[in-house]
């Protein structure tokens, strides 16, 4: 029988709670499907032959392996976080270009690939995710691989510009044309691959969103990734989040404002503190009646620049606190550490605002999440960036500029006083855009159209 092959840099832990859109979206979508999920496991080992391990949770296959300390560094500090994503994040500033990295990314995913072709069976439909893999297709058809691969793209695709700056950049992105179908998360996302794709390779545009390179036909296609609201639902009602809840309603006085975010320096957190201070000397009456809680999960604490983040928002939320608050009350809540994914709904619900601010963001599926868990009775206000993905289809947010302190100052200003009325019209029209197009939605959408998509090759 055919299964669904799922290949991505990290696996979830279905025994752990982990933050990480990726991770949060496909753990989803094998839960209902079933399937294998092929990845590294989170550790790194003393030696230089790691094996895959195998587990089975919830019906899905699990096959694991550890990265060695040379793949740990060279491969994924290196060449994935600290080339890939900050130039695909419009952050060149950031990257460091060593030619140890991309050798090493080449041979990591040779690697990977070697033990995923082992489970590739005849019929089998696989789908690699993400920038960590983006040549796992190439490897997999140079060993033979005739099945139909899918890649999704979860982070944004930035203008050839950028992809430029990338040393040897025709490589890695001529890869994406191994598979049969390419995915994005928006318009925009595909319409700058489909500008690289036209000027920097050989392939030719034959129909819409269609190309042809060395005999073999190539779909994109935009597929904005979505979220479990069922899930959240059935979280909101656990006995966990009712006590929850009831020490919420206890224990906090005011108005609470919510940010929840990997840290990473795109999402803007920095912006964030600097949007809340202008906010206060904007409405000084609200200091005691307002504060943030920004909940911020350690990422990549290997990366320099992340360290350095860590260390500016250690900073800036101590600032603040200092300059405004007192003994009662203290303008920020800074929290930084993963918390229990079960409670995130109830502690979106008791936040009159859900700020989402990403400077540069494929999606955002925290801005869907805080929709999600809202009261539709009484919800609350979304502020949303409009350099998230998200914002093309949230559009009954309040988008801001998040590099304009002052605009999104004016936004809180106007969230905190939005009327009942025009609250409950915002949710339900977003409400509406999310449950269209949920996780199970995307996944439907995307692999149909890669099981639609005929192998085409040319005699
Ligand atoms: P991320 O950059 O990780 O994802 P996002 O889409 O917001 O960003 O997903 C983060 C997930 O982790 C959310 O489900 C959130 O609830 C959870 N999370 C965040 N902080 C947490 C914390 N402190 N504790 C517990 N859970 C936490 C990447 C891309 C995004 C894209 C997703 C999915 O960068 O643009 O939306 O993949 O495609």
């Amino acid at each position: 029988m055919s299964k669904l092959v799922v290949i991505s840099n990290r696996t979830a832990d279905p025994d752990e709670s982990r933050s990480g859109g990726l991770a949060v979206a496909l753990w989803s979508t094998l839960k209902q499907s079933g399937g294998t999920w092929i990845g590294w496991d989170g550790r790194v080992c003393s030696h230089d032959n790691p094996e895959m391990t195998c587990r089975r949770a919830e019906g899905v296959d699990f096959f694991t392996t550890e990265l060695t300390g040379q793949e740990y560094k060279n491969f994924y500090i290196g060449y994935a976080n600290s080339v890939l994503w900050p130039i695909f994040h419009n952050r060149t500033d950031l990257a460091e270009h060593d030619p140890e990295f991309k050798l090493s990314y080449e041979r990591t995913i040779r690697r990977v690939a070697s033990s995923c072709f082992m489970r590739i069976s005849a019929g089998d439909v696989v789908w690699v995710h993400d920038y960590q893999m983006i040549t796992c297709g190439t490897e997999l058809r140079k060993k033979g691989i005739k099945n139909s691969i899918g890649f999704f793209l979860h982070i944004p695709f930035p203008p050839p510009e950028l992809i430029r700056c990338i040393p040897d950049h025709a490589w890695l992105i001529t890869s994406l044309l191994s598979y049969d179908l390419v995915g994005f998360q928006t318009e925009k996302d595909f319409q700058n691959f489909q500008k690289y794709i036209l000027n920097y390779t050989d392939a030719e545009l034959i129909g819409e969103k269609t190309f042809f390179f060395k005999g073999r036909k190539i779909r994109a296609g935009v597929f904005p990734i979505g979220i479990d609201t069922g899930e959240i639902l059935q979280a909101l009602e656990s006995e966990r989040s009712r006590e929850l809840n009831e020490r919420f309603r206890r224990e906090r006085t005011g108005e609470l404002i919510v940010g929840v975010d990997r840290l990473d320096y795109s999402k803007g957190l920095p912006q964030r503190i600097h949007s809340i201070r202008e906010f206060f000397a904007r409405c000084p009456d609200k200091k005691k009646a307002v504060s943030l809680l920004q909940i911020a999960a350690p990422s990549r604490e290997k990366v320099t620049a992340y360290e350095k983040l860590s260390e500016e928002m250690n900073y800036l939320s101590g600032k603040i606190n200092g300059d405004l608050g007192d003994m009662h009350w203290s303008p920020v809540s800074y929290v930084h550490r993963n918390v229990e994914r079960d409670d995130l709904p109830v502690i979106y619900r008791n936040s009159r605002v859900g700020l989402v601010t990403p400077l540069c963001d494929g999606m955002n599926l925290v801005a869907k999440e805080y929709v999600a868990s809202q009261d539709p009775d009484d919800p609350g206000v979304l502020i949303l960036s409009e350099f998230a993905g998200a914002a093309h289809q949230l559009a009954d947010a309040l988008l801001v500029n998040p590099f304009d302190a002052g605009a999104t100052a004016r936004a809180i200003e106007k969230a905190l006083n939005m009327p009942l009325e025009e609250r409950k019209s915002r949710h339900t029209s977003l409400m509406r855009s999310i449950l269209d197009h949920d996780v199970h939605w995307w996944c439907g959408e995307f692999l149909n159209s890669l099981k639609e998509q005929e192998i085409w090759m040319v005699a």
